[in-house]
């Protein structure tokens, strides 16, 4: 719902005039993280569970804003630990992280002077835990955003969405932009050193020239961060699809991200075990990583600061797939060749990275329109070579010496020539 219509697409977003963009398409595979009061409700309120998406909950049990507010009291995230999250995410391959700052509750996770209602002033953590964040992951070296839900906020009469509470036709949205969202933004834009993004989500009460005029007083605190799509008005530095949604086909003029969460809710929920097995997660990434896009991969901690068991170690055996496959993934562009029923491709100048995603019955890989010249084909994981023939534009790939493909066997085919 929060997607722009394709044909307002701005040009801006091909990433061929903007530099900033150069790390973001090479990383390709992000970590988001949805951490807030609602991790500490995990999908239940007054005895009742509720499914779907955690950080929904004020929303389906229709919590009025005053009531939700007192959870504050008993958020206690003793269990977090920055410098853990930031080395989790190194382990596991993980090329940049974005968290929510502030979701649709309302809630700031950081110190902020704008509102009361923040993780410092109204629990008994009273520390700001994003300062943590942003210094961990620098030291880790991977570049660090925000997620700030700009319109929909349920905690303030003024803020978006919340009827329940407030009447809509009381509404003044211009007041909640003026007196709680910019001064927000600005505040993470200064206080957390650089940002790699600012992550938007659900644009909404402004028109086009005061989102360009937000954008641009935003950039002009930090010209180096990208701002996600979903600051509406077809702008933005990079695109963000749909919530768990890849293309169809490659999509090859602009620079854009997949968001996927781990289970089937961004915030956590302690009902939700549906975990993708590290298998899933890693034919996902080659997938999107074929397409020409990045993977944002989201985990939801629980109220007291830990990431879900299942969550660390699917990621960590993601992490040890990508250290000795990352070269077909990382800073690779869209595959040539369209995807197989064996599977998906990527490439590098002079390369295509074949992902056998499932072994064909006869142990032959057709690989259809390869009209370029092959030089040598070998399996990435090892360096063994492979043997191949041509047939016309055919290219016969003899897997009889490679059982083991599962979760995704990289082949390399050098090539000379023309595609
Ligand atoms: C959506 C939000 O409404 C969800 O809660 C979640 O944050 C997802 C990534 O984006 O627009």
């Amino acid at each position: 719902a929060q997607e722009q219509d394709p044909a307002m697409w701005d040009k801006r977003v091909s990433g061929k005039e903007n530099p900033n963009l150069k790390w973001f398409k090479e990383a390709k595979f992000g970590m988001f993280i949805h951490w807030g009061l609602y991790s500490k409700l995990a999908g239940e309120w007054k005895g009742k569970r509720y499914y779907g998406s955690g950080e929904w909950i004020m929303n389906q049990a229709k919590i009025p804003a005053a009531e939700y507010a007192k959870e504050a009291e008993r958020f206690n995230p003793v269990n977090f630990n920055a410098d853990q999250w930031a080395k989790l995410a190194k382990d596991a391959g993980i090329k940049y992280m974005v968290i929510t700052a502030k979701h649709h509750e309302g809630f700031a996770m950081y110190d902020s002077k704008v509102s009361d209602f923040n993780i410092v002033k109204a629990t008994p953590y009273k520390k700001d835990p994003m300062k943590a964040l942003a210094e961990a992951s620098k030291k880790e070296h991977i570049p660090f955003g925000f997620y700030y839900s700009q319109f929909i906020d349920w905690h303030e009469p003024d803020g978006g969405k919340n009827s329940w509470d407030f009447e809509e036709s009381k509404k003044d949205y211009q007041k909640y932009y003026r007196q709680k969202a910019i001064p927000q933004l600005k505040e993470l834009l200064s206080n957390y050193g650089p940002l790699g993004i600012v992550w938007f989500d659900m644009p909404g009460g402004l028109s086009k020239a005061q989102t360009q005029q937000l954008v641009d007083s935003l950039h002009q605190l930090q010209p180096g961060s990208l701002f996600s799509s979903r600051v509406g008005q077809g702008l933005g530095d990079y695109r963000d699809f749909g919530d768990s949604e890849i293309p169809d086909v490659p999509v090859k003029d602009m620079v854009w991200e997949s968001i996927y969460t781990h289970n089937d809710s961004w915030g956590y929920i302690k009902h939700d075990m549906n975990f993708k097995s590290p298998k899933e997660l890693i034919q996902l990434l080659a997938r999107v990583a074929s397409k020409g896009g990045n993977l944002m991969l989201n985990v939801g901690p629980d109220g007291t600061g830990n990431i879900p068991v299942y969550s660390v170690k699917y990621l960590l055996e993601t992490g040890a797939w990508l250290k000795k496959n990352g070269e077909s993934i990382y800073a690779t562009s869209y595959g040539l060749v369209p995807a197989q029923p064996w599977g998906v491709t990527t490439s590098k100048a002079g390369k295509q990275f074949l992902h056998v995603l499932n072994r064909p019955d006869n142990g032959q890989l057709l690989v259809p329109g390869f009209n370029a010249m092959v030089k040598t084909v070998y399996a990435l994981d090892g360096g063994a070579k492979v043997k191949w023939i041509k047939k016309g534009s055919d290219l016969l790939i003899n897997l009889s010496e490679f059982q083991v493909i599962s979760p995704d066997r990289v082949f390399v085919v050098e090539y000379q020539g023309k595609m």
